[in-house]
């Protein structure tokens, strides 16, 4: 049977080549407008639609139906959702499964919760695609993927915390400090929850933590995907401070997409990196 890759649109990949893939989108809302986090969204717009925007601004997941839609008439489905820790959008996914399972009892479906949001999705759903070339059964697929996942992490590292905690996905007390005197917020993906853990000053500083909090991970030179909002050259610079130290790991920059954008907001770098233990 054949098989398909979906994700929200939390992981930025719009596109998977070499496979069926579908990416849903969740989406951006100001009293003024919706923003649909899809390959035709205009981030510079979205953003500055932000920066004017009276009133609340908020996000939505897609529902049952947009995700049933998208598991379409696959055999085999693997979908992959940002944390169900900070968003419905991994119910909606196992509403949907359950449906389209009770509908086609012969077909299979595996809903991930990712427990993270952003270019650790990434990781996981190249993982997928490689373990479905490899010709692996449905069941082998499931039980890899599932222990890859102890071996992905996320970290990030924000500028500004407002939107997260404008919204209730981060405590107001802790959001405060970021922004101001060139503060930053690093912190990781905790249970699939935001962790804070250092309040650097400046940029440099931030990337060398950044590259601490990954050894402390065990992180020893494997994959990492490092995702910016507006901020290459901070994504560019993290790059090369991980390969001087670490010469063989392979290192992606992404943009991020219009969900991560809204959250991550302008400067943010959100880091999804595999620990030693992948290997094994
Ligand atoms: O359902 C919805 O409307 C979506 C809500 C999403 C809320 C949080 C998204 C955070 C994205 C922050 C850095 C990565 C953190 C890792 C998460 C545990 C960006």
């Amino acid at each position: 049977m054949a098989f398909k890759i979906i994700s929200d649109s939390s992981s930025n990949v719009l596109e998977l080549s070499g496979v069926d893939y579908a990416s849903v989108p969740l989406k951006i809302n100001t009293s003024q407008a919706e923003f649909v986090d899809d390959d035709k969204l205009d981030l510079g717009e979205m953003l500055e639609a932000l920066k004017n925007a009276t009133g609340k601004t908020g996000t939505s997941c897609p529902n049952f139906q947009e995700w049933l839609d998208a598991f379409g008439e696959a055999g085999e489905v693997f979908a992959v959702t940002i944390t169900s820790k900070l968003s419905g959008s991994f119910s909606a996914a196992q509403n949907a499964a359950r449906e389209y399972l009770e509908e086609h009892p012969q077909r299979k479906a595996f809903v991930i919760d990712s427990l993270s949001a952003g270019p650790e999705m990434r990781l996981i759903l190249e993982k997928l695609r490689s373990l479905i070339s490899q010709g692996h059964p449905f069941e082998t697929i499931k039980e890899r993927i599932t222990e890859y996942q102890q071996h992905t992490h996320t970290l990030f590292c924000l500028q500004s915390l407002q939107n997260l905690a404008r919204n209730g996905r981060v405590n107001p007390a802790v959001a405060k400090l970021a922004g101001l005197l060139g503060i930053r917020m690093i912190g990781e993906a905790r249970e699939g929850t935001i962790h804070p853990i250092h309040k650097p000053r400046g940029e440099k500083k931030a990337l060398e933590i950044l590259l601490q909090e990954m050894r402390a991970k065990n992180f020893a030179g494997a994959r990492v995907c490092i995702s910016h909002c507006f901020n290459r050259e901070a994504a560019e610079k993290l790059k090369e401070l991980i390969l001087s130290h670490f010469p063989t790991s392979q290192v992606e920059i992404e943009a991020n997409r219009g969900l991560c954008s809204f959250y991550a907001e302008a400067g943010g770098l959100i880091v999804g990196y595999e620990d030693a233990g992948v290997a094994l």
